[in-house]
Formats: structure tokens, sequence, C-alpha cells
């Protein structure tokens, strides 16, 4: 059912991806004033469950389309990206949530789209390089400063449809992003891509609207991006400009977030079986972590061993011990 062939460790990093220049401003002014987040509810982190799904469920705090966790280890907080509605509305409301390791909301809006000067409409996958914030936004990347939550600048991708996860280039400057290339009705656009995005501008590394609606994307530690797709259910290596491998295959699977471990295994979440899934070095796909309804892009606590799982139509977020 689950074929997976270990990823060669072959040292290839990615190749040197030339630039190209992005002269777009992109549209700013998609200021909506829907105000539908609720952010009264108090913070209640309860213990739940038992043995390996024992962890820390934050619910009834706010959240709203919660898509993506990621621990910024250099304040040791967790943040939390809220889409706040469809997927792919352009509606001006998206927001950032600041999480204690301890499931304590910090700052529910800490980056509000709805404040002046700020644009966020359905933001996804997060990462951190060159001292700022990249959060994928539909069309376009939007920087924000690490410490204060300022907007630092936006790349505008022509033709993205669904930008999805962005990962720190193992090489810099800037990340990796993916496009799912899918519509509102999840329906292929023909657009999937894996770009390296800097400051500056994009590039495709890999353009193939046969890719099967790129979603998570990270990196193993020889500098080879993992990114898993959607709507085909697979894994691939990608060691270059167009080149990429085929390295998990999961029948029916919907995968969302993936994360490498320093021994080289993977997590990877799938929404088709409500899962997280561990993936070891000598292929053996189990579901670690069961009942978790759509989970979407999962980050990963290093130095705690926790699995943090945004559950985006339950508008929660898991903080579960690896063990
Ligand atoms: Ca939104
Ligand atoms: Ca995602």
């Amino acid at each position: 059912m689950i074929r997976f062939a270990r990823v060669r460790l072959i040292g290839v990093a990615l190749l040197p991806v030339t630039l190209l220049a992005c002269g777009s401003d992109g549209a700013d002014d998609m200021a909506g004033d829907d105000g539908e987040a609720s952010s009264e509810a108090a913070v209640d982190p309860a213990t739940t469950g038992s043995g390996a799904g024992a962890g820390i469920t934050v619910a009834g705090v706010g959240f709203a389309t919660p898509e993506s966790v990621l621990h910024d280890t250099s304040s040791d907080v967790y943040l939390v990206s809220n889409i706040n509605g469809a997927p792919t509305a352009m509606d001006g409301n998206g927001f950032i949530s600041r999480l204690s390791p301890e499931g304590e909301v910090l700052e529910l809006k800490w980056i509000d789209g709805e404040t002046d000067g700020v644009t966020l409409n359905g933001p996804k996958g997060m990462a951190i390089a060159d001292g700022m914030l990249w959060v994928s936004d539909i069309d376009c990347v939007r920087m924000f400063d690490l410490t204060s939550g300022v907007a630092a600048g936006e790349v505008c991708v022509d033709g993205a449809t669904f930008l999805n996860d962005l990962v720190t280039h193992p090489d810099g400057p800037g990340v990796l992003l993916t496009d799912s290339g899918l519509d509102a009705q999840f329906s292929p656009t023909g657009v999937d891509a894996l770009y390296h995005v800097t400051a500056d501008g994009y590039a495709a590394v890999v353009s193939d609207p046969e890719f099967g609606a790129p979603n998570g994307v990270t990196t193993s530690f020889d500098g080879t991006a993992i990114v898993v797709t959607f709507m085909s259910g697979q894994a691939y290596s990608v060691t270059g400009l167009d080149e990429k491998t085929e390295i998990l295959a999961v029948d029916g699977g919907q995968l969302d977030g993936v994360e490498v471990l320093a021994d080289g295994r993977m997590l990877v979440s799938n929404w088709a079986t409500s899962c997280v899934h561990l993936v070891d070095t000598d292929g053996t796909v189990t579901c670690v972590m069961p009942d978790l309804e759509s989970p979407a892009d999962i980050g990963f606590d290093a130095s705690r061993r926790h699995v943090l799982v945004p559950l985006f139509n339950a508008n929660e977020v898991r903080i579960i011990p690896l063990g």
C-alpha cells in the first residue's frame, strides 16, 4: 500500500538558482472588514488523551482555520498562521498568533491583516530566514520582522494560485516555496511548482503540472528539499532544477505537512487518514498520532520533541510529545 525508497544522502545541494526580477508590487489593497474572528475565549489548554496521543489541546481561543505552526527558537514561541475563512479568499483578515510551548496564547493577532499597513489574506506556511518571518499568502510571500512583527516587504509570484509551504533555503538566502496549483474549488490550475524566493524576486526550481499539488516542503540534512503532495499523496526529493525523485507514495494520501527528524525519519501529516505518520528509515510508515481531523502543516519543537499540529477544520492546535 505504501512504497518508500530511502532518500540517498548523496550530498547534492540545490543547484544555484538565477533569480528573476520580480518587478511586482502585488495587489495591496485587499482590506476587508469582515472581522469574524473571535478572540474572547479564555485560554484553556487541557491535557488530553493517554499514551502516545497525550499532549496539550489548545482550543476555543480564537484560532480561525489554522494552517501551520512554526517553532521560533530565537524567542521560544510557537507561531500559528490563521487563514480565517476560505484558503484562497482575498479577504484581508488573516493573522499570525504567538503561542507559548505550554499552550498559552500570548497574542492571538500578533500580525493582523486587518491592521493598517499589513496585508494578510489567507496565510499558510511560514519560515524564518534572513532575520525575517516569511509567510505564504495565496499569490505572494510576505516578510515580517521576526522580533516586532512589522511588515517588511513582499514578493508576489506571477500566476500563482495557492502558495502553500515555505522552508529556509538550505544554501540561502531566502526560502523554498510550494504552489499547490489549486483554485477555490480545489481544482488544478496547472501551476504546481517549487520556487526559490528571496527578498528581491523568485525563480522556479521545479514547475510541473503533474506535480500532484505540492504542499509541505522541508529540507533534509544533506540540503535536499523534500516536498509532499496533497492530491497525489507522494513525497519527492528535489535535488536540483527540474530534478525530483519520488521517495514515498501513499494510496489516497492527502499529505500536508512534513518534517525530517535528526535521525532521518520523517513526520508527515495526512488528511485522508487523520494521522501524523512516522516514516522510518527502513520504509515503515506508521500512524503515530491518530484521530487528528484535518492535520495541516505540522511543526516540530526539536528541543522538547513536541509535534505541533494545527487542525485546520477544528480551529485547534495540538502539542503532542513524539516519545
Ligand atoms: Ca482569510
Ligand atoms: Ca500546507
